[in-house]
């Protein structure tokens, strides 16, 4: 199984991010574009692991608090593009405890450094405008742990559990 942990977005936020879409291949912008039920913001990257219920588990320990999140800007890394989030000292807490939670729990993860991205499409081709999403934001209620697998039209993402904000958390 293919693991990942990540947030789901609101409605709100997606028609954003659809809308931004819509505006890059209007200028002519062509590539992968990310559907909207794949639209999400990674925390942390787990890869092929045989057990979701371990990880589910040391995910239980995590508490927070919930948080707004506000779409910000665009950028790349090579030719996948992605919009960003006002800079949130609670996201990069959270992605903090998720990823101590899994060390703790012996779960393997990306140890790459926590760059808060939502990917708008890969290999993108023509010249990418920087544009300026509309204004969204979204309230953080949950973490979803999720698997990720290959479908014949392109990756499906499946929540195999979701773990709520609660009181003890910061
Ligand atoms: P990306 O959108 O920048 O490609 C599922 O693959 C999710 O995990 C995607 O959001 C992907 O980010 C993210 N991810 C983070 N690290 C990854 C890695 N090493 N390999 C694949 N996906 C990774």
């Amino acid at each position: 199984m293919r693991l990942f942990i990540a947030i789901r977005l609101s409605k709100a936020m997606k028609e954003a991010l659809l809308d931004l879409q819509r505006a890059l291949h209007a200028r002519g912008v062509r590539g992968n574009f990310t559907p909207e039920e794949n639209l999400h913001l990674t925390l942390a990257f787990i890869g092929e692991y045989p057990d979701a219920e371990a990880v589910s588990d040391a995910l239980a320990g995590v508490s927070f608090t919930p948080f707004t999140l506000h779409l910000a800007g665009m950028g790349c890394f090579g030719d996948l593009w992605w919009a960003g989030l006002d800079r949130s000292e609670a996201l990069g807490a959270l992605a903090r405890r998720v990823r101590h939670a899994l060390a703790e729990g012996g779960i393997p993860y990306d140890r790459k450094r926590f760059s808060p991205h939502i990917t708008l499409l890969r290999k993108a081709r023509g010249a990418v405008p920087v544009l300026a999403p509309e204004p969204a934001e979204m309230r953080v209620e949950a973490v979803s742990l999720m698997r990720s697998d290959r479908g014949k039209h392109g990756m499906l993402y499946t929540e195999l559990a979701r773990i709520p904000a609660g009181p003890g958390g910061f």
